[in-house]
C-alpha cells in the first residue's frame, strides 16, 4: 500500500472498490478501479493506437499509456483485496467477478485457456478493495448512490484487445469517472406487447453494458395487465393477454429486480392512472367510469372513477403491496393523457363537477383524483414520479417529486417551468426510441443537450437525468432488443459524459465498435451503418 498513489475510486450501490492489480514480473503494484462497463469485449480488428480505444460511455478523464500486459485465463484471477470491507459475501461483487471473468475470456478456445505457461508480461490479478460499509453488499442502488470511480492503471475489458496472435492484451490506463447525471433510464412497455422475462434480462444487461442505471418498468396500461398482484389477483387473471403465459409472477418480478440490482440498476415500476386504465377495469369491478351515450350508459368504460370512494380504497390496497413489492424508494404513477370526453358523458361526474365548483374545468377533476392518489401513494413512505400533465394541471407536489418531461414541443419552456417551481426532472422528450426513420436518426440523440433551457444554475441542478422510451405499440420480443441498442447508447453517452463530449464522428468511431461488443456478448444490436464485427451475432 505504501508508495501508491493514493486511489478514490469506484462506487455504486454505495460501494466503493479499490482494485489492485497485482504484477507477477515486478514488485510494483497498479492500483486499479473496474466500473462496470469498462469491463467487457474485445477489440475489433487490430487496434494498437491509443486513441482507437472505444471506451463507451467515454470516461470523464483517461489517460492510456503504450505499456501493454498479457492477460490469460490461466494465470489472472481476480480477488478481494485484503483491506477490503466487503467479504466473500458480498453477493454483488462475487457475481460481478464471475460475470467479467466469463466476459474477458468466455469465448477462449479450450487450448487457450489451458494454456500453463506463465509469461512476465501476464498479469497476475486484480485485487477489489471495497472501502464502505455495507460488507454483505445486500442493499439497492438509489438516485443518491456515488458512481464515481477513480482508477490508476489498469481498467479491463473494454480496453482489452487481440493482437495479431489472438492474445488478450490491455494497455496500461488511469480513468477518473463519474456520471453526468444520476437518472440514466430505459422504459420498456410491458402492455402493449408482452416482453418475456428473457427479453427483459438481455437488455438489463445491455443496460448495464451502456451505463443505464434507471429501468422504468411501464409495466401495465390499456390493453393488458400482466402484472400478478397478490391482493388483487383478478387483475392479471382477467386483464392480461392470457392469464398464466403472459404475466409477470411475484418471481419473475423478483428475478428482474435482483438481476438489475447486480448491475446497479434500479427498477422503478409505472402504474399509470387514471387514464391507460382500460385493461384494470376487466379484473376490478366499478374502478373505471361508465361512458354514456346520451341518458343511458354506452358499455364503454373511461379513466379510473375519481367520484368514488371505492377507487381510492382500491388505490389504497393496491399501492400497499406495491410498495413492498418494488424495493426502490420511487414508484411512476404516470397521470398523462387523460381523456375527459367519458368523464363528460357521465351525469354522476358532472354532478360532482358541479358540487365541487369544478366548472366544466375537467382537469381540476384529474387534479382532485391524482392529489389523493399522491396523498395514498406518499404514506407508503415512497416517492413519486408522474408525466408532466400533472405538474400542468398544478397538482400539489412533494418536494422530492420527480417530473418527467415527455412533451416535444415547448420542451425548453416546460423544463424551465418545472424546475422554477423548485422540482426535479427528468427528460425524455427527444428520446422517444419506437420512432423510427431512415438512417442514423442515434445522431440526433446524440445532439440533444439537456440543460439548454433558460434558467439559473440551480435550475439546471435539478435536472436529474433522462429516460430513452421504447414504447410498445410496435414492439414485442422480436424486434424489441435491435430497435433499442444502439440507438440508447447515444443517450446513454449523452447522459454519462462531460457536456464537452459533442464529436459525432469520433463517437461514430466508438460506437461502432461498442455495438459489435454488445453483439458478441450476444445482444442482437443493429448496425449504425456498413460494416463488420470480428465476431458477428451467432
Ligand atoms: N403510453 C402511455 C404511450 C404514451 C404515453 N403514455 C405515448 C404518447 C405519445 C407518444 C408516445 C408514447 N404510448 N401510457 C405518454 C407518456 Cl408520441
Amino acid at each position: 500500500m505504501n508508495g501508491l498513489p493514493s486511489v478514490r475510486m469506484w462506487r455504486r450501490s454505495g460501494l466503493t472498490a479499490y482494485m489492485y492489480c497485482l504484477l507477477k514480473c515486478s514488485p510494483l503494484i497498479l492500483a486499479v478501479a473496474v466500473c462496470h462497463g469498462w469491463l467487457f469485449g474485445d477489440f475489433v480488428g487490430k487496434q494498437k493506437e491509443l486513441d482507437e480505444i472505444s471506451l463507451w460511455p467515454l470516461p470523464q478523464k483517461f489517460q492510456s499509456s503504450a505499456v501493454a500486459f498479457k492477460l490469460s485465463p490461466g494465470s489472472f484471477q481476480i480477488v478481494h483485496a485484503k483491506q477490503s470491507s466487503a467479504g466473500p459475501s458480498c453477493s454483488i461483487l462475487v457475481n460481478a467477478f464471475r460475470r467479467y471473468f466469463e466476459y474477458m475470456f468466455g469465448d477462449l478456445k479450450k487450448h487457450e485457456k489451458s494454456r500453463k505457461k506463465v509469461y512476465d508480461s501476464d498479469l497476475a490479478e486484480l485485487q477489489v478493495w471495497i472501502t464502505s460499509a455495507d460488507p454483505e453488499c445486500d442493499g439497492y442502488p438509489s438516485l443518491q448512490a456515488d458512481e464515481s470511480c477513480e482508477l490508476f492503471s489498469l481498467p479491463l475489458l473494454q480496453l482489452v484487445y487481440r493482437d495479431d496472435y489472438g492474445a488478450n492484451n490491455i494497455n496500461k490506463t488511469d480513468i477518473s469517472d463519474f456520471p453526468r447525471f444520476a437518472h440514466r433510464g430505459i422504459l420498456l412497455d410491458s402492455s402493449r406487447h408482452f416482453l418475456p422475462l428473457k427479453v427483459i434480462l438481455a437488455n438489463l444487461e445491455a443496460m448495464a453494458m451502456n451505463k443505464f442505471n434507471v429501468f422504468h418498468w411501464h409495466i401495465v396500461d390499456d390493453p393488458s395487465f400482466p402484472y400478478m398482484s397478490r391482493t388483487f389477483p383478478d387483475l392479471s387473471q382477467k386483464g392480461a393477454y392470457h392469464p398464466f403465459t403472459h404475466v409477470y409472477t411475484p418471481s419473475d418480478v423478483k428475478m428482474v429486480i435482483e438481476f438489475a440490482r447486480m448491475r446497479g440498476i434500479r427498477v422503478i415500476p409505472e402504474f399509470d392512472t387514471p387514464g391507460h386504465t382500460q385493461s384494470w377495469g376487466n379484473g376490478q369491478l366499478n374502478l373505471l367510469t361508465p361512458c354514456y351515450s346520451g341518458s343511458s350508459p354506452s358499455g364503454t368504460f373511461g379513466p379510473v372513477n375519481p367520484i368514488l370512494n371505492s377507487s381510492y380504497d382500491f388505490m389504497t390496497q393496491f399501492f400497499k403491496e406495491i410498495s413492498t413489492v418494488f424495493p426502490d424508494a420511487y414508484i411512476h404513477l404516470g397521470g398523462d393523457e387523460v381523456d375527459f370526453s367519458c368523464w363528460k358523458s357521465n351525469p354522476d361526474i358532472k354532478k360532482f363537477m358541479v358540487q365541487q365548483g369544478f366548472g366544466t374545468d375537467y382537469s381540476k377533476l384529474e387534479s382532485f383524483y391524482i392529489q389523493r392518489l399522491l396523498d395514498i401513494v406518499a404514506a407508503t413512505k415512497k416517492g413519486y414520479m408522474v408525466w408532466q400533465e400533472v405538474f400542468d394541471n398544478g397538482v400539489k407536489l412533494k418536494d422530492d417529486t420527480v417530473v418527467e418531461v415527455w412533451i416535444g414541443n415547448k420542451m425548453e419552456e416546460e423544463l424551465q417551468n418545472v424546475t422554477g417551481a423548485g422540482f426535479t426532472t427528468i427528460l425524455s422528450a427527444p428520446w422517444y426510441l419506437d420512432y423510427i426513420s431512415y438512417g442514423q436518426d442515434w445522431q440526433r440523440y446524440y445532439k440533444v443537450e439537456p440543460l439548454n433551457f433558460p434558467g439559473t444554475d440551480a435550475q439546471k441542478k435539478l435536472v436529474i437525468g433522462g429516460e430513452a422510451c421504447l414504447w410498445g405499440e410496435y414492439v414485442d420480443a422480436t424486434n424489441l432488443t435491435p430497435r433499442l441498442w444502439p440507438r440508447a447508447s447515444a443517450v446513454a453517452e449523452r447522459l454519462w459524459s462531460d457536456k464537452s463530449v459533442t464529436d459525432v464522428g469520433n463517437a461514430y468511431k466508438r460506437l461502432v465498435q461498442h455495438r459489435c461488443r454488445m453483439v458478441k456478448r450476444g445482444i442482437p444490436a443493429e448496425p449504425l451503418f456498413v460494416g463488420h464485427c470480428r465476431q458477428e451475432y451467432m
